[in-house]
């Protein structure tokens, strides 16, 4: 059986870990991780979606934050603020810092951000492929009101210096549309027997997967089904701020509001299937008006053995 997970940070890296411990020997896990929120800081380019998810899978993550090395340190970010360098308001851990330094030297010396994860895989055994969701330099921008008039900063800045708190008027991945899928991207979504599209932030982070020009294609001709999971339950988000970037694109927080916005594939859309908390039990109707199957289950990712049980209940419902 061949899986392909759609996925951001947190909710991402969570049901990564879900997924790859319910498939069994010998099928294959492909992980394509939103690269909309990278960057470049005090020389270092940072993947923070890719790194959580390869962070997880090699069982080196801070489980707690979502984000970051377990066991983490912060000396040179301590130095770096005495110097007035990068931005006093986000930390590069040490051991962080380790993996950047070492992605931001095979960078410069020509590999790809996709040969760069690979080779990440070397050191650490994921269990999964794990892909970029493309290899361009692709950001995401948030312009917010300023006064009469408005300002875009970095994503990075919107969601951790002022933690989401600045209205957001709407949300950009600036050369986008330029954007290729990195390689095997395309590829193993047209050869997937399933995919699933983590329950991630639907605007910052499966938003910009999806906007890849050929992924969103490769997705809509996939004969693979494709399910969702409710990163929403029980008319909230679980951890973080994405029923900010919801609102800014018009899309209440709420399971079937979302499952709309992705859309049924009988209409052009995204979806087939959609899981549902036992929460919104009630709201089964609404996804089904929108022409998307539902299955209520429970969502709540604990642990790995609450993961894996959701990753069970969306392999399932793929099944049909
Ligand atoms: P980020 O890139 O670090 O922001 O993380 P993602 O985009 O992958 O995931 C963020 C989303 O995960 C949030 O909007 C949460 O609602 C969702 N999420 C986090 N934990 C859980 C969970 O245990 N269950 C479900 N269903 N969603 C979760
Ligand atoms: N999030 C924070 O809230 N504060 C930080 O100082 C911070 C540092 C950081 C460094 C590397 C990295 O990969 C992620 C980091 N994050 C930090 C998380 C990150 O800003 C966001 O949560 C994600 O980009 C949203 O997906
Ligand atoms: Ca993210």
């Amino acid at each position: 059986e061949r899986v392909v997970v759609l996925a951001g940070g947190v909710g991402g890296s969570r049901f990564a870990l879900g997924v790859r411990s319910a498939m069994g020997d010998g099928a294959e896990l492909t992980i394509v991780a939103n690269t909309g929120d990278d960057l470049w800081l005090s020389g270092v380019r940072l993947q923070p979606d890719v790194d959580s998810i390869v962070y997880a899978l090699a069982g080196v993550n801070d489980a707690e934050r979502g984000w970051g090395r377990a066991g983490e340190s912060e000396h040179v970010s301590g130095e770096l603020r005495k110097w007035g360098a990068g931005w006093p308001w986000f930390t590069l851990g040490d051991l962080d810092l380790g993996l950047h330094l070492a992605r931001t030297g095979w960078l410069r010396e020509g590999l790809t951000p996709t040969q760069v994860i690979a080779r990440m895989a070397e050191r650490w055994p994921l269990g999964a492929r794990v892909l970029p969701m493309t290899d361009t330099e692709v950001d995401t921008t948030v312009t917010v009101r300023n006064g009469s008039s408005t300002r875009t900063m970095h994503f990075q800045e919107w969601w951790t210096r002022h933690r989401a708190t600045l209205e957001p008027l709407h949300f950009d991945n600036p050369g986008i549309r330029q954007a290729l899928p990195a390689p095997g991207v395309a590829e193993a979504i047209a050869a997937a027997d399933v995919v699933l599209l983590a329950p991630s932030n639907p605007v910052v982070s499966i938003g910009p997967i999806v906007a890849v020009p050929g992924i969103g294609d490769a997705l809509r001709i996939t004969s693979a089904p494709i399910v969702g999971v409710s990163p929403v339950i029980g008319g909230r988000v679980v951890r973080g701020m994405a029923d900010i970037c919801l609102a800014a694109i018009g899309v209440a927080t709420d399971a079937s509001a979302i499952a709309s916005h992705y859309g049924s594939r009988d209409r052009g859309g995204l979806v087939d299937a959609w899981l549902l908390a036992e929460e919104d039990a009630a709201l089964a109707p609404t996804v089904a008006a929108a022409g998307i199957r539902s299955i209520v289950t429970p969502l709540w990712m604990r642990d790995e053995p609450t993961a894996k049980a959701l990753a069970e209940a969306a392999l399932v419902a793929a099944r049909g």
